[in-house]
This record gives structure tokens, sequence and C-alpha cells, in this order.
């Protein structure tokens, strides 16, 4: 080469040899430029694994422990390994050629790093995405052992359970409170089989058909086209469904109801909706359906506390549920069975026990309760056990089966099936939080994500290799019982009994057994849901199936929507109404409810420690308000009037008059209040959300710059203790009800 091109060449070479010197950071002891993190901690001996955290159970063909190795589980020594288990010097940095060179391929670290995390996501369950889910037992009291053979139901046995609930329609982020059904999903980890209750917190479903489901889903999930609303039934497909499958009606009723804006978790319901089969020791069977009854009472938000939540606390539920469990008020449930005797029309009290739109009143037949169900313990990983659970209607142990409610058959092969895309083959069941804690002898073999090393050579029977096992097991011996029903002699069609054509009755009974606020809530959800509908004929439809239901509910819908009331086309149907369906008026616990308390650091603070204390030995939880965070005397302030919103608060009470703070967002009042218009506001929401409002001292002027001193459910005491103690004998009843302006009878 010539003279002039190796002079270029080594001028190159010189100056990118001092960019290079230039560029490479000074870090003592780290040779070649790479800079040592500043450990937080120092490396100390592995922590001891969690209990739960505890190697899963490697099974053989005959149930027992292979004594294989076991899965490693995350985080429990101190030094950091590649997936194969090699230490690893560095985490943070790629390997380049040179501080800004190219990356190389060869960084087998970074592609392993890089591919795990590339495919950390799952599938979403195509319903019921977003859930929270929690462990807890189930006590059997003893009183279901007439009727089923379910070890399980058997006095005083005691079962680990993992429940999961959720709403229908939204994605995985969406927020807690939309309006809803909401799932209610039990995993009984009994020791003759797992038992999955999939239910919700509804006693009915949309539709009595599985092959509408997809129909169902498609109309309530995002429009197509702009994937938009998220999490919502108010709007035209879903309505367009409904009005078009006057079935829905009863359940959408229902979702219009305070039922579809839980307050909590731990204050719904819960239903296996369809009719199961039982069977005794003796072989006899009875008709069944399933009831959760929660201890604290069934309460809801209301809608704009659902609404607000929904952008102020997304989480409200999922937090709601977490924070009771560690707080230690364990949410509890009691189960209950409708016992129905098992006759050749299944039917009761003329109503048809197949048909999954359908309730059988509780003053007909009264729910048994047969055992309690308590949470006790959080998720220790959410991905692991939360979104990995699978449910299936077909996991049943001896003693309860399923009937032909044809929802129900249809279900019976879609669980199974959905597990295969979301959880990427068929030994989703050896998925630690699946697996059941009986032992399992299956002949079920290899695919996807073996976990288990099955020893033996026979899996088939019978065989004469691996000892002939495994062998049937007789009825004595806890073996599932497929109960003998006869299959009456029919045409193969595709229809309905005619039972299933009416639509109307128990929506109509169902409105009718609501009190006067309740209906009011009823008639402002549908307005609010069919006024973000665009088509009129959508909203014309649905107000007719509402005029068959009730004449009034329709009247005042069509009222708020601007359109004229139609005639029934159909009888309205003679129902007696039901009081258990109705929410209100009763007395509960009020367990893990918070109490917000506005405090003025300048003002007087006696009573606010001992209130705080006596709100904590009443099993509520109460929230310091204050206009700084950190410490007002010395208690711990938990929200500021920048951070706090009322819709976090059963109750209120008014330990002080904070003045405006500089920081607060100017009202237009300013120059007659002396109060920070964010207490104003706090106040004003509460008032309207009809939750207990308690003030003494200088909190009793916010009660009067509000203009609320002398409302039902307002309490102005003459000291902390007095204000609470009235504030919680308002709690016990939920709400102020008499607050709510209710505009039918
Ligand atoms: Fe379903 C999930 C409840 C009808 C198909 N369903 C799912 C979950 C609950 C219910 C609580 C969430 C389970 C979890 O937390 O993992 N579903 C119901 C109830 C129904 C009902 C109470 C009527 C009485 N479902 C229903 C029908 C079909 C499905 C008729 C299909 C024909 N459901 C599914 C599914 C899901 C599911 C696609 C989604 C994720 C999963 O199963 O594991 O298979």
């Amino acid at each position: 080469s010539s003279k002039p091109a190796k002079a270029a060449k080594n001028a190159v070479k010189t100056a990118s040899k001092k960019i290079a010197e230039a560029l490479t950071p000074e870090v003592p002891g780290a040779p070649g430029g790479t800079p040592t993190v500043e450990e937080p901690t120092t490396p100390h001996d592995p922590l001891p694994p969690k209990e739960e955290q505890g190697a899963p159970q490697t099974r053989t063909p005959t149930g027992a422990e292979t004594g294989a190795p076991t899965t490693a589980n995350g985080q429990q020594g101190a030094h950091l390994t590649t997936a194969q288990g090699a230490r690893l010097r560095d985490t943070d940095h790629s390997l380049k050629a040179g501080p800004r060179g190219p990356t190389l391929l060869q960084d087998h670290h970074l592609r392993e790093k890089i591919t795990h995390f590339d495919h950390e996501r799952i599938p979403e369950r195509v319903v019921h995405a977003r859930g929270a889910g929690a462990h807890g037992v189930f006590t059997a009291y003893g009183t279901a052992e007439q009727v089923t053979r379910a070890g399980f139901l058997k006095e005083g046995r005691e079962t680990d359970v993992f429940v999961r609930f959720s709403t229908v329609l939204g994605s995985r982020g969406s927020a807690d409170t939309v309006r809803d059904a909401r799932g209610f999903a039990t995993k009984f980890y009994t020791d003759e089989g797992t038992f999955d209750l999939v239910g919700n917190n509804m006693p009915v479903f949309f539709i009595q058909d599985a092959i509408k489901f997809p129909d169902i889903i498609h109309a309530a999930k995002p429009h197509p086209d702009r994937e938009i609303p998220q999490a919502q039934s108010a709007h035209d497909t879903f309505w367009d469904f409904v009005s078009l499958h006057t079935e829905a009606q009863h359940h959408t009723l229902w979702n219009m109801s305070d039922r579809g804006i839980p307050r909590s978790y731990r204050t719904m319901e819960g239903f296996g909706v369809h009719t199961f089969r039982l069977v005794n020791e003796a072989g006899a069977t009875a008709l069944a359906k399933f009831h959760w009854k929660p201890k604290l009472g069934v309460h809801s938000l209301t809608w704009e506390e659902a609404q607000m939540l929904s952008g102020m606390d997304p989480d409200f539920h999922r937090r709601d549920l977490y924070d009771a469990i560690e707080a230690g008020a364990f949410p509890e449930w009691e189960l209950g069975i409708q016992v129905l005797p098992d006759t050749p029309e299944e039917t009761f009290a003329g109503i048809d026990l197949l048909d999954p739109t359908k309730i059988v009143p509780e003053e007909l037949a009264a729910v048994q309760l047969v055992g309690k169900l308590t949470l006790n313990r959080t998720p220790t990983n959410f991905f692991a056990e939360t979104e990995q659970v699978a449910f299936h209607l077909g996991h049943l142990p001896p003693g309860i089966d399923v009937t032909n409610d044809p929802l129900l058959q249809g279900r019976l092969f879609s669980y199974v099936d959905t597990q295969l895309t979301r959880l990427g083959g068929p030994n989703f069941s050896q998925i630690p939080i699946n697996r059941p804690h009986a032992p399992v002898n299956d002949m079920l073999r290899d695919g996807f994500h073996q976990q288990a090393v099955h020893a033996g050579v026979a899996p088939y029977r019978p065989n004469s290799l691996d000892g002939g096992n495994p062998f049937p097991a007789g009825d004595d011996e806890h073996a599932f019982l497929d109960v003998p029903v006869t299959v009456t002699e029919a045409p193969k069609v595709r229809a309905n009994p005619a039972s299933f054509d009416d639509h109307y009755s128990q929506a109509r009974l169902f409105w009718l057994s609501m009190s006067p606020v309740e209906k009011e809530h009823i008639i402002r959800a549908y307005t609010f849901e069919l006024g973000k509908c665009y088509h009129q004929a959508i909203k014309e439809r649905q107000l007719q199936s509402l005029a068959n239901i009730d004449p009034e509910l329709c009247a005042q819908v069509a009222t708020g929507l601007g359109l004229p009331t139609p005639e029934p086309t159909v009888p309205l149907a003679d129902v007696t109404p039901s009081p258990a369906l109705s929410q209100v008026g009763g007395e509960w616990p009020a367990d893990g409810r918070t109490v917000g308390v506005v405090v003025d650091p300048d003002g007087d603070l006696d009573d606010v420690a001992p209130v705080r204390a006596a709100v904590f030995a009443a099993g509520m939880v109460p929230l310091l308000i204050a206009p700084h965070g950190g410490v007002v005397g010395d208690l711990p302030v938990q929200r500021t009037f920048a951070t706090g919103r009322s819709v976090e608060f059963d109750a209120l009470l008014l330990a002080g008059a904070p003045a405006p703070a500089p920081d607060a967002v100017p009202a237009p009042d300013a120059g007659t209040t002396t109060v920070d218009p964010r207490v104003l506001l706090l106040v004003e929401e509460c008032w309207r959300h009809a939750k207990a409002i308690g003030a003494w001292g200088a909190g009793t002027t916010v009660l009067e710059q509000v203009g609320v001193t002398d409302s039902p459910g307002v309490v102005t005491a003459g000291s902390g203790a007095q204000a609470l103690a009235s504030v919680q004998e308002l709690m016990a009843a939920h709400r102020v009800w008499e607050r709510f302006p209710a505009s039918v009878a």
C-alpha cells in the first residue's frame, strides 16, 4: 500500500485510541472500564425457603415422591447465576467489542435474559382476565353429610382452598370497580381429588346454552374496530345482543343493580349458578344449588364511587382483599346449599332447574349452611398462583355430579380447552397452584412442559409389568360416581325445552324484591348505560324488554333517555318478591372498613390518638388525613389532601377544620370559607355517597361550611369518642340510606 494511505491509517488508529482512552471511565478496581456497582447490601447466607415456596412434588405413577431434583426458587442464594447455575460477574452490561463497540452475539447471558423476558407474558384469560386470588381453608360443619358422600363436607374436615375473584369483561390491567359480574372461583384441594366451584357473584347467567357464549362475549368485549370501551357494558354491541336475546334480561338486571359494583370482594355473595346433583353414601341423589354467604354482608359502591375509583385506585378491590388479609381481618364466607328433590322433571316450584337464567328464591328453599371458608394468605407470587391457576367444572369429587343444564355441559368442555392455549399444553395440572393435594396416579404421559419423572414402563391397563398398577377403585374406595341418571329417549335436536322461553318473570321478581333506593340505582344504571349507546333502535328494543319486566322501571328509564315508553308485549308475571335479594335493611359487622380522620396540625389534637386506637380496636382501619405527610403530633399521616379522596373511606371523622393550604386548588367560594376546599370536597362527596360523618370540636365548622349539619347520618358530638360511637352505629347499616333520593316506591 502507498505511503499516504499508511499515514492516514495510522492517524485513524491514533485518533481512535485517544477517543477510546478519553471515553474509558476511570473507575478504581475496574480494569477494562467496567464500573462496579455499589451494592446496597452485602451477600449473606441464603434465606430459608418460605413454606409455600417449597419444592413442588414430582410425581410417580403411584403418586410417590421421586426424590428427583426439584425446581429452583427465586432469590434464595447470595449469588446471581444463569438459568443453568453458572455464577455471573455482571448482569448490567452486554458483552461488547469495546465500550462503544457493537454487542457480541456470543453474549449467552444477554440472550438468555432477553429471551426469557420476551416470553414473560402468557395470553390473558379470554374472559375473567382481571382477578385477584388468595389462599385459605374450608371447614365443614357436617350438615351436608346426609345428601353427599363428598369427604370434604364431613364434619370438622379442613380443606385447603385457593379462591380467585375477577371481573368478566376487562383486560388484565383494567379497573377493579367497573360495572360487571364478578367471578368467584374456588379450588378445594380435597383428599378425594380437587373440586372447583367456578361461580359468579350473581346466581343467573346471560344465556341458556354454552354455544352462545362466544356471541355474548364478542358483543360485550370492546368493539372490534377501535377496541373501546374497555371493561364496560355501556356500549351498543352489548345492548344490541341483550335486547335481541331476551333470556339475558334477568342477568342484565342484576348487572344494573348494585350487585354489579361490589364494595369489596369480601362483601359479595357467590353462586354456583347451575343446579348440581349430589349423591350420598347410600346412592340417593338430590339436586342442589351452591351459595357463598359473606360474613360481612352484601354491600356495594355507589356508581359515582365506582367511577371515581377507576381513576383514583384501579386496584381498589385487589388492595382491599390483600390489605384485609395482611391485617389479619380474614375474609369469611359460609358455603350453603339449597337442596331440591331430584325428580324426573328436574323442576322445583315450577322453576326449571336446568335453566341457568332462573333462581330458586331462598324463601322457597332455605340455604342450608354446610361449612366456612376463611381466606388467610395472600399469594407469594401473583403470576405463579393467580395467573396460572386453572379452574374447571369437571374437577369434581365423589358425591358431586353435574346435571344436563346446557350451559354447564358446554362449560365442561371449555375450561380444559382454554388452558391448552393459555398455559401452553396439557400438563397445566402439574403447575404448583394446580397440583391436586390428593395422590395422583394417572396414565397421562409426556406433552409440553412435563414436570414429572414418571417411573414404570406400563402406563396402560391392565398390564402385567408394573405389578398390574394402577387398579380401578371401588365405590367403597372413594371412587368418583357418575350418577346413572336415566336419559329419556328423545330425538336429536338443536332446541330448548319450552320452559326456557320464560324470560321476564324472574327479572320482574328481582325488580319487585328491591327496596326503593335499590330500584332508583337500577333506573340510573340503565339510563347511564343506554344513554351511552348511539343507536336509537337498540335503546328502543331494550325499553321494550324493560316494559315487559315492569312498566314503572321502563317509564323512568325512557324519561331519562327522552324516548316514549312502550307498552308491555307480554302479560306482566304474577310473582312473589324475595326479600333475601335486597341488600338493604340489615346490620353487619364493619370489620376491615376504613375510617378517614381529618386532622388539623394547628388545632386541638387531644382526641385524635384515642379515636384512632378505638377505630383499630373496633377491627376497622383509621386513616389520618392531614395537609401534609409525615406525622401530626406523634401520629403517622396516611393520606394528605393531595393523595386522599373520599372514595377510599367508608366513613369520615372530622377532628379539626384545617385552613386552606397554599397548594389548595382555589375554590369558587374561597372568600366565604375558612376551611381547605379539599376538606369541603371530601365531606361533600362522603355526604353524597351516603356515608356516616362525625365531627367534634373545630371539626363541626366543616359541617357548617358544607351545609350538612342537620342531615341524616351526620353526627355532631361533644368528643371524639362520642362521634366514633355514633358513626360506628351508622356503619352497621353500610350506608345512610335515607340520604339517597328515591323516586319509586
Ligand atoms: Fe366461564 C373463566 C364463571 C360460563 C368459558 N368463568 C371463568 C371464570 C369464572 C367463570 C369465575 C374465571 C376462572 C378463574 O378465575 O380462572 N363462566 C362462569 C360462570 C358461568 C360461565 C359462573 C355461567 C354460569 N364460561 C361460561 C361458558 C363458557 C365459559 C358458558 C364457554 C362455553 N370461562 C370460560 C373460559 C374461561 C372462563 C373461556 C376463561 C379462562 C378460563 O376459563 O380458565 O373457559
